[in-house]
């Protein structure tokens, strides 16, 4: 198939665009590396340097046995500024899927200010609101896959439903887009662009999957360990790094697990092997013209204490001594609720789970040890407050800066 992957040089759209061309469809990557500036703008950097697009894709065509992979194309578009751009891409590669990953992904960067809320939602739903237009103007029949987040639906004191929620009222049913209730104006953003695509999908007969993805873990893939400088963007800071690779970091550096409050906050989670999976099978599977699908992406329902317990247990047994800390909790959010998420599509479709066990922990642990030196200490400690916004303007400097 013709796939082309939007934001394809960050964390995931990097990994998927390899895992793609290793199965022989053909990749068109967009990105504009607004990733990498907002990394600099926060002052923050992921363990490993990445090597510039351009090259990444080099080594990667020169990693595999020759005609083994496809070769992946590249154009620097910005979904959210560049319309023109961005139709001229579709037009000239006219994909059969798009998968969209193009989005500020952090909770606490879109809350450390006027500014950087501004600029994720503007980024993000505007992004995918030229993609709605784009798409429909030249490959009106492509199938989007999204990359929306569990976090659209908060811990609500109700099962979680896979998108759609069957409601009576008042003696008469319906089904209604699942009630949306975010834990940060990032998370706010995928809801956003989940009423727009759904809009999209009734009124304009677009086919449109959105995935709500769990929190992502790992550094491993197939093909990012073909060859030198193909490992993708890993980030254990306190604005882009989710909280298991921060807690494999943390272990290996001796810094008490930063738990933030009680730690009974529960999450779904998944590895990262999982996600390529996850978005290959719903590309294979695509939905009906006018369907706006949605699917629980992740694998196993965790706390945050219990994924600290396994890490301690991981270090332990390599002979770190990991210990877990309580800080107080810069974000609002429950820390003892009720959660009970339904996955059942992806399985349905052939998901092979890869859970969280000890052994894709150690694999972590052992390799992060290898580049302890890399980590920049002052990056691990939260200073961005959900209650308190640091002042606009100074965050707007900062960023400009960058
Ligand atoms: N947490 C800690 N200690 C830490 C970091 C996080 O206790 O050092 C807690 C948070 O308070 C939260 C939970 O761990 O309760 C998850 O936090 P996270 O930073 O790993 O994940 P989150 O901010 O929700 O965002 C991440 C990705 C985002 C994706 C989302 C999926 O950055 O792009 O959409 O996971 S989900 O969480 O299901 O919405």
């Amino acid at each position: 198939m013709k796939v082309c992957v939007l934001g394809g040089d960050g964390y995931l759209g990097w990994p998927t665009s390899l895992y793609f061309s290793a199965r022989g469809h053909q990749v068109l990557i967009i990105d504009n590396f607004a990733k990498r500036r907002w990394e600099v703008a926060c002052g923050v950097r992921p363990l490993w340097p990445i090597p510039p697009l351009p090259m990444r894709i080099k080594l990667w065509h020169a990693a595999a046995p020759r005609g083994a992979v496809v070769p992946i194309r590249f154009e620097q578009c910005d979904l959210s500024e560049d319309y023109e751009g961005l139709t001229g891409a579709l037009r000239a590669f006219r994909p059969d899927a798009v998968i969209h990953y193009a989005e500020q992904p952090s909770a606490p960067f879109s809350m450390a200010s006027r500014y950087n809320a501004i600029e994720t939602q503007r980024n993000n739903v505007l992004g995918t609101l030229n993609l709605i237009f784009a798409m429909r103007e030249v490959c009106g029949d492509a199938h989007l896959v999204k990359l929306g987040t569990m976090g659209e639906y908060g811990t609500p004191n109700i099962d979680i439903e896979e998108g759609w929620l069957q409601v009576e009222h008042n003696g008469r049913r319906d089904r209604v887009l699942y009630p949306k209730r975010p834990g940060s104006l990032y998370h706010l953003t995928k809801v956003h662009d989940s009423a727009n695509l759904e809009f999209a999908c009734r009124v304009w007969n677009m086919r449109v999957t959105d995935l709500n993805q769990g929190v992502v873990y790992g550094i491993a893939t197939d093909e990012v360990a073909a060859g030198d400088g193909l490992h993708t963007s890993f980030h254990y800071d306190a604005v882009f790094g989710t909280v298991l690779n921060r807690f494999i970091v943390q272990a290996v550096l001796g810094v008490p697990l930063t738990i933030y409050g009680r730690g009974n906050q529960v999450r779904g989670m998944l590895n990262i092997r999982d996600t390529l999976r996850c978005v290959e099978l719903a590309m294979l599977n695509p939905a009906e013209p006018g369907e706006f699908r949605v699917f629980n992406q992740f694998t196993e329902q965790l706390s945050v204490r219990q994924l600290a317990d396994a890490v301690a247990a991981a270090g332990g047994s390599l002979g770190y001594a990991v210990s877990i800390g309580h800080i107080e909790n810069p974000r609002v959010e429950a820390e003892d609720h009720y959660y009970n998420a339904k996955h059942r599509a992806l399985d349905d479709l052939g998901l092979t789970p890869h859970l969280l066990d000890q052994s894709v922990l150690i694999g972590m642990i052992q390799q992060v040890a290898r580049d302890r030196e890399r980590v920049d200490r002052a990056s691990i400690f939260p200073k961005i407050d959900w209650r308190n916004q640091r002042d606009a303007e100074e965050a707007r400097e900062r960023a400009l800066a960058g």
